[in-house]
């Protein structure tokens, strides 16, 4: 009984894994791909990382504890609505040569709630998180998106434009405060060594690994074709970092957790 219940989910598994791959190749139009346009392969580098992904982490779920297994869904969610957006993204960049601005930031409003909600999930697993916190991540995650996109699309006066970085830039501060120096970081030394060290990649994701956005924002504002190719390039290697890697940490913490409490029975 149970044995062919894992049978049906495996194949289920398989099946939604080969529908999300024959999505993949029919959104792949797009114009040609240069061989000198690095900003351009950077774009299909992502795009495939994504989903690479995202294949794996739902193939991966069943192999985890079952309390790891929501987390192990909402990196697969996190990296495959990239991937959804990365294949509009590149074909953007390709046909164009400017900036996917829109898109970028609607990937990144569905995108960072969803990693904050992680953050809660990993704290949540050890009685750690309220849902206080979760709120407060997700408000500060919100207003520092909205402030980078009103900078950055130049809907705004010109005299605005390093007023509202300002404002991204202390809300990003905000939670890197909540995560290193506020209530959650008490409750988790007796936690297990998994939660430990996804706590920790987390902070250090939250940390360093969303530093590359606003480094990538200051070097596009310079104003010519160079700076804007170089804001791709840093926004693409940010978002593998911190989608894709910050997903591997989850799993890697997930697996060592699974190994601990096999180990202990
Ligand atoms: C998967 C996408 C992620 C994790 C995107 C993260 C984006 C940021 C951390 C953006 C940060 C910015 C600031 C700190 C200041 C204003 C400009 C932004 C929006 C680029």
């Amino acid at each position: 009984m149970f044995k062919s219940n894992m049978k049906r989910t495996s194949s289920l598994l398989l099946i939604g894994t080969l529908g999300l791959l024959a999505l993949g190749n029919a959104s792949a139009a797009t114009g040609i791909l240069e061989t000198d346009d690095m900003v351009g392969v950077s774009f299909w580098l992502a795009t495939a990382m994504m989903l690479a992904s995202t294949v794996f982490f739902i193939l991966e779920r069943q192999n985890v504890a079952p309390k790891w297994r929501t987390s192990m869904t909402v990196a697969a969610l996190v990296t495959g609505v990239a991937w959804y957006h990365y294949t509009y993204m590149r074909g953007h960049w390709i046909s164009t040569g400017e900036s996917p601005l829109v898109m970028r930031y609607i990937d990144w409003l569905i995108t960072v709630p969803l990693q904050v909600a992680e953050f809660y999930l990993i704290l949540a697993a050890i009685g750690a998180a309220t849902a206080a916190l979760f709120w407060r991540l997700f408000g500060a995650s919100i207003v520092m998106l909205v402030a980078g996109f009103l900078a950055e699309s130049g809907e705004m006066s010109d005299g605005l434009t390093w007023p509202l970085f300002a404002v991204g830039v202390a809300a990003w501060i905000y939670i890197i405060y909540e995560v290193w120096a506020g209530e959650a970081k008490e409750n988790v030394s007796g936690a297990s060594e998994g939660t430990q060290f996804a706590f920790k990649a987390m902070a250090i994701i939250l940390t360093v690994g969303w530093a590359i956005y606003p480094i990538g924002f200051i070097m596009g504002e310079g104003g010519d074709a160079g700076d804007v190719e170089n804001l791709n390039i840093l926004y693409n290697i940010a978002d593998v970092v911190n989608k894709t890697a910050f997903g591997m940490m989850v799993w890697y913490a997930a697996t060592m957790d699974t190994k601990a409490a096999g180990s202990e029975e």
